[in-house]
This record gives structure tokens, sequence and C-alpha cells, in this order.
């Protein structure tokens, strides 16, 4: 069977890991045809030699890193290239794995002149055993050419749009026209790493876990990968606690575990002890490797959403990878301060709004028990170019690489396959009965699926194969600006009209007004503070009437404001945010806080 690990890379007895964060060489390649660098061959030769290079840092978006605007808004080929070396040590009877956590959006590899890798997907992992291109005598060098151009079979999907009239626009003008409301930034996001792991090495383990009574119970399965197997593999297994202890123990590659008393997996505000994670240390033959899991269960009944069979009522907002200066790139205070900030306001649950985010993002929800609905970058999908049989493929193959990053994350407890498709067609329907009949099947946890629309009841086509109905409503913003009045009306109205298609528990995934922080006006008026509190409170008595039925979540669209295309409807970004893009709060995060923390307290 072919290898399918994608285990996150973590350092052991047998593994080593070195990063290749840093200030990298890079050259946008702004010849017309966007095509120089491959005509001249730039990975052959250090980029210094084929042309100028200026530095950029690693992980980080290389929109904003510039005075240049040409860069920040290009399309097309960029290419990065760095020295590095590796210990005579890693040449024995080691597995050297070169891994991206992720690089927006078509990736292409060399290492020292060789290709080595290519990945299509800005969000998730990609990696392949380098060895055989590496010296362990002198300088090696990486080269990465990275393409952010958006098709109609991208996802997210996008468009380039030709003018050809040179009356009215220079020469070769091309725009990019996004179907999504945030910028495309683009570069390599996350951690460039070199790891090791023993020719003969854990490839994959998945975790199940159940609860029955008292018992925890835990179903394992380690794939192997490398050299063949012989049958007389010495195989370890052992489940820790926190405290290192061991509560559980086997010696089959898959095997099954009970841990009596268990300590379950709780998102915040649900037990006194919240992100309980014990640890699977495998050991095969010499190769070590520590896998946290948590132990919980997710059900889904006709209205409720269970977690260890309690109601669990979401209180969340919908986030994105954005800030100042590094775009998408991913930065350890900034998630750090993000992840205090969902606490000060009390949430117990983020939507990956709009594609997966970086696993160490992952990682602090599992740790602080803050529930995760893991979205797809199936963002944009609007037209019907953008569900035809090309699409398909490359959205199942994301669905795949999603769950194979994330399965065995406690923290997630939905996926969400799109965001806001054109959900009324048939065309439509049979494409998304495809992509969700897939995505079940390849969840072994068997986590319950969505998609967050925002078609109403009356013409939606997919929400019958959900297992709970999700829906981004803006009443009183898109829909009939300025008046709030009509709020308890219309949501009531779509909430009643799903509930009679369909006897499925809903969560609204997006609700909220652009603010611009420091406008005021009483009585209130939009895009002032004063609004957004009181947008957010007329439909907060919507959801508090439907709570105790079938409401079973509300998520403020957003945690923080974001950096979005230029576009009328758009002050520099997007302004729904509770809290400003540099994590300050408005008015309305006052608002959520009082309101999340009486919530938590109550559950
Ligand atoms: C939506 C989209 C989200 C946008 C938001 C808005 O429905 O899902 O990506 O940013 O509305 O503010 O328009």
């Amino acid at each position: 069977e072919a290898a399918v690990g994608m285990l996150y890379p973590r350092d052991s007895e047998s593994r080593e890991s070195k990063l290749l964060d840093g200030i990298w060489h890079f050259r946008a390649d702004m010849s017309p045809t966007r095509a120089k660098g491959f005509d001249e061959m730039w990975w052959s030769a250090p980029l210094c030699e084929s042309g100028p290079v200026i530095d950029m840092p690693v992980p980080a978006s290389y929109n904003d890193i510039t005075e240049d605007k040409a860069l920040r808004d290009f399309v097309g080929w960029v290419w990065y290239d760095r020295q590095f070396y590796v210990s005579p040590a890693w040449s024995k009877n080691w597995r050297v794995v070169l891994r991206f956590d992720s690089a927006h959006y078509y990736s292409i590899v060399w290492v020292n002149g060789k290709q080595v890798l290519e990945h299509t997907g800005g969000h998730l992992p990609f990696e392949a055993d380098v060895f055989a291109a590496l010296r362990f005598d002198g300088p090696n060098r990486i080269t990465v050419a990275v393409n952010n151009t958006l098709t109609p079979t991208t996802l997210p999907p996008g468009e380039i749009q030709y003018e050809n009239d040179t009356s009215k626009y220079p020469e070769g003008y091309f725009a990019q026209v996004l179907q999504m409301d945030f910028f495309n930034y683009a570069g390599i996001h996350r951690h460039v790493r070199l790891y090791t792991t023993p020719r003969k090495y854990i490839d994959d383990i998945t975790i199940l876990t159940n609860v029955v009574g008292n018992k925890g119970q835990i179903k394992y399965t380690v794939v192997l990968g490398g050299e063949k197997t012989s049958g007389n593999d010495s195989v370890q297994i052992s489940a820790l606690d926190t405290a290192g202890r061991v509560v559980a123990s086997g010696s089959e590659l898959n095997g099954a575990l009970v841990i009596p008393n268990p300590q379950l997996w709780w998102p915040y505000g649900m037990n006194d002890t919240v992100g309980y994670q014990y640890t699977l240390m495998v050991n095969c033959s010499g190769d070590v490797y520590r896998q946290p899991f948590g132990i919980r269960t997710v059900r889904v009944t006709e209205d409720q959403f269970l977690i260890n069979d309690k109601p669990f009522y979401c209180h969340g907002v919908a986030k994105h990878e954005d800030s100042d200066i590094r775009g998408k790139g991913l930065d350890y205070a900034l998630i750090t301060k993000d992840f205090n900030m969902l606490r000060w306001l009390g949430v117990n649950c983020i939507r990956t709004s709009h594609y997966p985010y970086a696993e160490e993002i992952m990682s602090l929800a599992d740790q602080q028990g803050v529930a995760v609905i893991d979205e797809s970058p199936g963002v944009g999908i609007k037209h019907d170019d953008n569900m035809g049989p090309e699409s398909l493929k490359h959205h199942k193959e994301v669905m795949t690489e999603m769950i194979q990053r994330d399965k065995n994350r406690p923290s997630v407890i939905m996926w969400s396959v799109a965001n806001e498709p054109a959900s009324k067609s048939p065309i439509a329907e049979a494409y998304f009965k495809s992509v969700i009949e897939h995505t079940r099947s390849e969840d072994p946890a068997s986590r319950p699926i969505t998609f967050a629309g925002s078609v109403s009841f009356e013409e939606d086509t997919v929400v019958q194969f959900v297992d709970v109905v999700c829906i981004n409503r803006y009443y009183g913003w898109y829909e009939d600006p300025g008046h709030l009045e009509i709020i308890p009306l219309q949501l009531h109205r779509e909430f009643e009209g799903f509930r009679a298609k369909q006897r499925k528990p809903i969560i609204v995934t997006e609700y909220g007004a652009d603010t611009v922080p420091g406008l005021h006006r009483e009585p209130s008026f939009m895009f002032t503070e004063e609004y957004q509190v009181d947008l957010l409170q007329e439909t907060h008595k919507v959801f508090d009437a439907a709570r105790q039925k079938y409401l079973v979540g509300e998520m403020v669209w957003n945690f923080a404001d974001f950096m979005t295309v230029e576009g009328v409807k758009r002050v520099v970004g997007n302004k729904k945010g509770l809290l400003t893009r540099q994590r300050q709060p408005k008015r309305a995060a006052f608002t959520i806080r009082d309101r999340y923390h009486a919530l938590a307290t109550g559950q």
C-alpha cells in the first residue's frame, strides 16, 4: 500500500528536525508570460545568479513585506531559494523528509537543482523523502516556485480576466477576479523543515475513541513505511496520561486499549477540565512517535449536538488567518494572542473559515478545549464551471488530505466541505452529494459533516446531505440594510423553513456588521460601533428563543477585521471583526464577552 501518512513532525529518540524558516532570497517573475523562470531554469543555480533578489521571510505572505504595489497585487510565479547544511550523521540509516506545512497555491520544489516536490492547494502540508538529492559534505540549495493564480478549478476558484482593448487598457492587461471575500495572500505560509526517521518508520497512526460506561475505548491503527515488514517487528504501544503514567498498553500494530475512568476531552465551559489529552506512544522497531489524542464522543440527533452525550451549544466566532505585515503567515505571537482573546471572549468553538488552518493553531484548539468546525478551501464555488469533473476530483483530494492531517484531533467536531456555494442548482446537488459522500467515507471517526450555506431554504438543494444545517445570514446588513426590525421575522422564517424540510439541528455560522472602530452614533447607524452591538443583540433574541429547541450554535462573523481585495464595499478590508485587525476590542466585543461567559456558565 502506498504511503499516505501526514503525521505532524515531532522530534523523538529516533527523529530529529531542522527548520528552514528564516530569510530566503526571492524574486517575482514579472515577465509578461510569467514563464521566464522556467525558460531560464532558475532552479539550476542560486537565484541571485539569474537576476536581482530581495530578502523574504519564511513563513509569511510576500504581499505586504515591501512597498511595491506590483508585488502586493502580483499574480503568477514567485521564486524563493536558500542554502542549508545537513549533518553527515543524517546520512547513516536515516530517511530525510522535506515538509512544507503549506505554500499558496501551486508549488514546485527543487533540492540542488533536482525536482523533489510538486503540490496543488494552498492550505495543506506536502512532503517527500529527499535523501537522494542531499549533500552531506557541503552546502545544499532549496528552490521553490509558487504560483497564486486561481482558476475555475482551483479551491478557492477564481478567474483571470484579460482586457484586449488597448484604447482603454495597457497592453497585456489582466486582473485576477476573486470569488471570495479575503485577500489572496500568497507565498510560503507555514514552516518548511527537514526531519529524519529511520528507514523503516511509522508512517501513519489513526486513533478512534469511544466512551462506554466508565471506560475509554481506544482503537488504533499504525501503518509502517519503508523497508518491507519482515514479520518480526517489535511493537510497543502505550497510552500515557498528562503526568506520563502508562494507563494502557499493547503490542500489536492494530489494536484496542481500554482506559478505566478516563479523563474526557471537553470543550471550554462544559466541564472543570477542558482539552485533556493523552499520548499514544508508539515504538516500532526503534522508531518512536508520540501522538496526542483526546477521548470524547460526538453525536448529532434531530435537534441536538452532543459531546460526550451532553448537549453542546456552540458560542463561537469564525476566524481568518490574517494579520498586518505577515498576511497569512504563521506567527506564534499572533496565534497565542488569538487564543487568549478567544478565552477572554468566552468562545467555545471556532470555524476555520475558509480553509484549513495551521497545525499549530489546531494543536492550541485541542489543548485549550476550543471545538473546531474544520472547513475546506471550498469557498467561492459560485459558477457551474467550478463544479465540473476536474473541480470535483480536486475537491475530493483536498478533503482526503484534510482528514488525513486532522483525523486524530479531538477539537475537530465537524467537517465543513464548503462556504456559501451556489447550492441551488441540480449540478450543485450532484456535486455536493458526491463531495459529502466522499468525506463520509474518508473520516474513520465518522464526524458530522456540513457546509456553511447562504441560499434560502426555498432554493437550497444540498442541505439534505448534511448532518447539521449551517447558515450564514446578514439580515439588517446586506438584506434590508439599516433595518434591524426585520431580523426576528426573517431569521425565524429561515429556521422554520429549514426545519420543515429537514429535522436537523441548526447553527448560524455567520452574522454580523461592518464596523469602523471609533465611529459612534446614537441612535445607531450602519458602520458605527453601536450598530454592530444593536444588530448582534437583536439577533440574540431570536437565538434565545430557538436555543431551547433546535438551534445548537451561533458564530459571529468575524473574530477580527481582515484584509480583502480593493473594492467599493471594503474600507481597507472587511470590518466585521469584534476586534480590530490588531486584536483590540470594539464595543461589540464586550457584548459578546458578557453573553458567552453567561452561556458558558449556564451549560
Ligand atoms: C459571507 C462570507 C464571508 C464574508 C462575509 C461578509 O457570507 O462567507 O467570507 O467575508 O460574508 O462580510 O461579507
